[in-house]
């Protein structure tokens, strides 16, 4: 099996997790701006969470991995700081309780430490390839978030998610993992499709659109 088969057997699950209403509104520009903030504040909690399973996967991970994922980590620390500027700006207080979809992604999470490699391996690379596939569907995209859907969508970060599938591909080539593997992206897709759910949610959505863009005032 290789990272390819799991988009193409799982397509209609990987849409889902790819394609959602939350960014078309990013990119129409008709966002709640309470959607937007809870969906920053959650993101960075959910980052916080990533970050530090990352590091724990590293020292057990094979030798070829070790650079990359050790890359992978450089950057979830980086996109912390990134956040934290990011709510600065917009007035956003970052200490808030996680959302039960945060909550649940960052168990998940935590699970792929006692998972066979390739089944976190996998799930590393799905996180980044559902974030790149998701905010290119936000292209152009309105003025007021092209910081955040150029983050996810530069060249640089779509060659990042293509060395994740390419260090997958080994990890899933050694064979013995393919169920767990499988496993793991469905899952991934699932609490993808679920977070864009939880910053699109119709509460969120019923809340006055007179209100600024959060920062704006
Ligand atoms: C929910 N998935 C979610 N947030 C992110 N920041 C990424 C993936 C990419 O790191």
């Amino acid at each position: 099996m290789k990272p390819a088969d799991l988009l193409e057997q799982h397509a209609a699950a990987w849409q889902a997790a790819t394609r959602h209403p939350f960014l078309d509104s990013v990119r129409e520009g008709t966002l709640a701006p309470q959607s937007f903030a809870t969906w920053l504040v959650q993101d960075y909690l959910f980052v916080t969470d990533e970050f530090t399973v990352q590091a724990h996967l590293l020292p057990s991970a094979p030798r070829y991995a070790q650079n990359l994922l050790i890359r992978n980590v450089a950057a979830l620390e980086a996109e912390l700081t990134w956040f934290e500027a990011k709510a600065k700006e917009l007035n956003l207080s970052l200490s808030t309780a996680p959302h039960s979809v945060t909550a649940a992604y960052g168990t998940f999470m935590k699970t792929l430490e006692q998972r066979p490699f390739a089944a976190a391996m996998t799930a590393t690379w799905a996180i980044e390839r559902a974030y790149l596939q998701a905010w290119q569907s936000a292209l152009p995209g309105q003025p007021i978030y092209r910081e955040y859907i150029e983050r996810w969508t530069n060249p640089g970060f779509a060659s990042f998610v293509e060395e994740l599938e390419q260090t997958t591909a080994l990890a899933l080539g050694s064979g013995g993992a393919d169920k767990e593997a499988e496993a793991a992206f469905l899952e991934v897709a699932e609490l993808e499709r679920a977070f864009c759910d939880m910053a699109w949610s119709p509460g969120d959505r019923s809340l006055p659109r007179s209100q600024k863009f959060p920062g704006s005032a």
